[in-house]
């Protein structure tokens, strides 16, 4: 029997997904919430904020505890453990793990009558761990890029330019600020690399694909550079692991998990990778001319890419890819965070919102909406505020189909430099059971979407990465194409086709939405006379013009 397991540990869940592989079907997939499961560590939305909103941190320790529960789960259900030939996972990316020199150490001696939280929680020299949504690190981003020669410097060396997330700048806030817990660390994770760790029994290699999300790789070589690490943190490279590539096997799971749980000896690792990269391969972005959008608490916008093409301008990313190639993403904080701050305001549950979406116009009666409730990534706003034009908060219906409308026109904005327009895109996470969000992405990209059933694209990536390694170590090697298809039954999946009728309406509406972009980022011109045109144009019928 050849069973795959996949895990992903991202913001605000801990997911894994056991394949069958012969038979092409799920045969178990849970998630543990963070909050809900673990009120212990007292996290909201798997995070913990600071008043001013810029420092978002989590808790390692759930992390692993999140594993370890997940694993009782699997006993509880009397899952073939023993059967499993490959494990791997992903992670939230750019999220680093501080651990002192105990840390190996401990991993070696692990005492299966005791829990690995227990028995790994002196191994920390930073006891919380800045995540992706932190916002501190704009004075250090700048440092880093000002060292590296600039934007485009910096853009041609790692794959993007300095991010407030990414490691490079959140380590070296940390060496300068905390400078004898940073001389205390012997190793610097990823989330990734950490969980691989934990499952290796030793330090594990970060792998190119997440490794691309530090601004600390070449991404050209796919090795440390050592003009980052420089401009990042004295003594750096000592305190990172090697780099690999995506499909190498790094060992065997540690024998603590075979007693403990009774998985089998011989099962074999590969290093975890960062959410999206595993996604790209669980939606099956194995070729060009498909896109993908994943909407969790991050939304995300991301291609395959065969060659290696960087956005000069600054706001997108190349990430390595499991197949060896590259991936060009961007990606929002004001994702289902946003979404589910319009919803609580007004009392709604998501069904009403779909509602809301379903009965009122493309196009909104000209009501606009910039959604930065939290500081946003793409484009740059670091002080939030929501704005609204030609209405206000308390306007219900306004509101819900504001927001989205709004995240999808600054998604098609700002993922143009990616590729040529995609011919499908294909779509994940948990708002992608919403189809009344996903019609609305249609006519904005005036593109088909496709909606698989399985909304973990991040675990099912990786149990599908452990197949491919897996049959490639057997030299039984599969097309990656013809492994994602025989899981993803794409002929199944639900599509969602663009209306032709608002494709006029749409681009219209993308070049206000971008000025008022514009208007409000960077001082340009006010658009309210090109709003008001758009309103006599589209919504002339006095009964459907609300403003
Ligand atoms: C991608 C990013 C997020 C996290 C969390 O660059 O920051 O998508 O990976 O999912």
């Amino acid at each position: 029997m050849d069973y795959f397991l996949g895990l992903d540990c991202s913001t605000q869940s801990f997911t894994g997904i056991l394949i069958d592989f012969q038979q092409k079907k799920t045969i178990f997939s849970h998630s543990i919430n963070f909050d809900v499961n673990l009120p212990q560590y007292g996290t909201q939305h798997g995070v913990y904020t600071s008043d001013d909103g810029k420092v978002v941190h989590s808790n390692p320790l759930m992390w692993v505890e999140a594993l370890e529960l997940l694993f009782t789960i699997f006993l509880q259900e009397d899952l073939p453990l023993n059967d499993i030939k490959l494990i791997t996972g992903s992670g939230q990316q750019h999220g680093t793990v501080y651990l002192n020199k105990s840390f190996e150490s401990t991993l070696k001696n692990l005492n299966k009558e005791k829990t690995l939280v227990s028995q790994i929680k002196g191994a920390f020299s930073r006891e919380t761990s800045p995540v992706w949504m932190d916002f501190s690190t704009t004075k250090e981003c700048e440092e880093i890029r000002n060292q590296l020669g600039g934007l485009k410097s910096t853009i041609q060396i790692t794959g993007s330019n300095t991010f407030e997330r990414f490691s490079g700048p959140q380590i070296r806030k940390f060496y300068k600020d905390n400078y004898d817990y940073y001389a205390q660390t012997s190793v610097i994770h990823l989330v990734s690399s950490f969980l691989s760790s934990i499952l290796l029994g030793k330090n594990s290699p970060i792998e190119h694909s997440d490794g691309a999300g530090m601004n600390l790789m070449n991404i050209r070589t796919k090795e440390w550079d050592n003009r980052a690490l420089n401009s990042t943190a004295p003594e750096l490279k000592k305190k990172l692991p090697p780099l690999t590539s995506p499909l190498s096997i790094i060992g065997k799971i540690a024998p603590f998990f075979v007693d403990r749980y009774g998985f089998s000896s011989e099962t074999l690792l590969i290093p975890w990778s960062g959410d999206n990269p595993s996604s790209l391969i669980g939606v099956g972005l194995t070729g060009k001319g498909k896109a993908a959008i994943s909407l969790g608490t991050s939304d995300t916008y991301f291609t395959y890419l065969k060659d290696l093409s960087v956005d000069l301008s600054g706001e997108g990313h190349v990430f390595g890819a499991p197949t060896g190639d590259y991936m060009g993403l961007i990606c929002y904080k004001n994702g289902s965070l946003a979404r589910e701050k319009v919803k609580d305001s007004f009392n709604l549950n998501w069904t009403d919102f779909s509602n809301i979406l379903a009965k009122t116009p493309p196009g909104n009666y000209g009501k606009i909406m910039l959604p930065y409730f939290s500081p946003e990534i793409v484009p740059l706003v670091s002080k939030p505020k929501v704005h609204r034009f030609g209405f206000d908060d308390t306007d219900l219906e306004g509101n819900v189909r504001a927001v989205i409308e709004a995240q999808f026109l600054s998604m098609k904005i700002h993922s143009e430099w990616t590729q040529e327009p995609p011919e499908e895109i294909y779509a994940t996470g948990g708002a992608s059971t919403n189809l009344a969000i996903l019609k609305i992405a249609a006519n904005i990209f005036k593109t088909k979407i496709l909606q698989f059933e399985a909304t973990n694209s991040a675990a099912l990536g990786a149990a599908l990465r452990s197949a491919k390694s897996y049959y490639n170590s057997k030299n039984q090697s599969f097309d990656w194409t013809e492994l994602v298809e025989g899981f993803l039954k794409k002929e199944e999946s639900v599509i969602i086709y663009p209306d032709k009728k608002y494709e006029l309406l749409y681009n219209d509406m993308l070049t206000i939405y971008q000025k008022y972009e514009d208007h409000i980022l960077r001082n340009g011109e006010d658009p309210e006379l090109s709003r008001q045109n758009f309103i006599k144009k589209y919504f002339k019928n006095k009964r459907d013009k609300q403003s």
